[in-house]
């Protein structure tokens, strides 16, 4: 490999990007899956999935001692969730800016939870918050066969 190849190749990340059950109850599921793709990152892995709640435990273990930990789980498995793993140059950062502060009270207009929600509690949409768990939870969520290497049309519109 020559050495500038390596470098291009170490900054593509992998996320995982998932439309909650209220995303998806309020029918929101267009709207917030077409942010990223109008952004231009590329879409590897979707399904719309009932969550059992072990998962749920397995995804929010960071969060296990926090006294809202059993109500984040009955929310997130109260209906089909939609998940999704979206791949690109700099993916984790950007996509947790285009969903906005956990508080939608907080997020930015613009932003998903900025235009979208108004409590904590039914923020719509989660974003992983490093590299390591957008791997981490890809794997956590998805079957190997599940997901998709492709080369986008639009590519040599999106990178010079
Ligand atoms: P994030 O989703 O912005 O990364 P985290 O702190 O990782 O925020 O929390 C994960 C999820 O747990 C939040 O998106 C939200 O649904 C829920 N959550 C976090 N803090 C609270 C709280 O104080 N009350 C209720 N739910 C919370
Ligand atoms: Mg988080």
């Amino acid at each position: 490999f020559l050495p500038h190849l390596v470098a291009a190749m170490v900054e593509v990340e992998e996320t995982y990007i998932m439309i909650k059950p209220d995303g998806v109850q309020r029918g929101l599921v267009g709207e917030i899956i077409s942010r990223f793709e109008k952004k231009g990152f590329k879409l590897t892995g979707l399904k719309l999935f009932q969550c059992p709640k072990e998962l749920a435990q397995e995804h929010y273990k960071d969060l296990q001692s926090k006294p809202f930990f059993p109500k984040l789980i009955d929310y997130i498995t109260s209906g089909p969730v939609v998940c999704m793993a979206w791949e690109g140059v700099g993916v984790v950062a950007s996509a947790r800016k285009l969903i906005g502060a956990t508080n939608p009270l907080n997020a930015e207009p613009g932003t998903i939870r900025g235009d979208l929600a108004v409590q904590t509690g039914r923020n719509v949409v989660h974003g992983s918050d490093s590299p390591e768990n957008g791997k981490r939870e890809i794997a956590l969520w998805f079957k190997e066969e599940e997901l998709c290497e492709w080369a986008p049309v639009q590519e040599p519109w999106l990178k010079e």
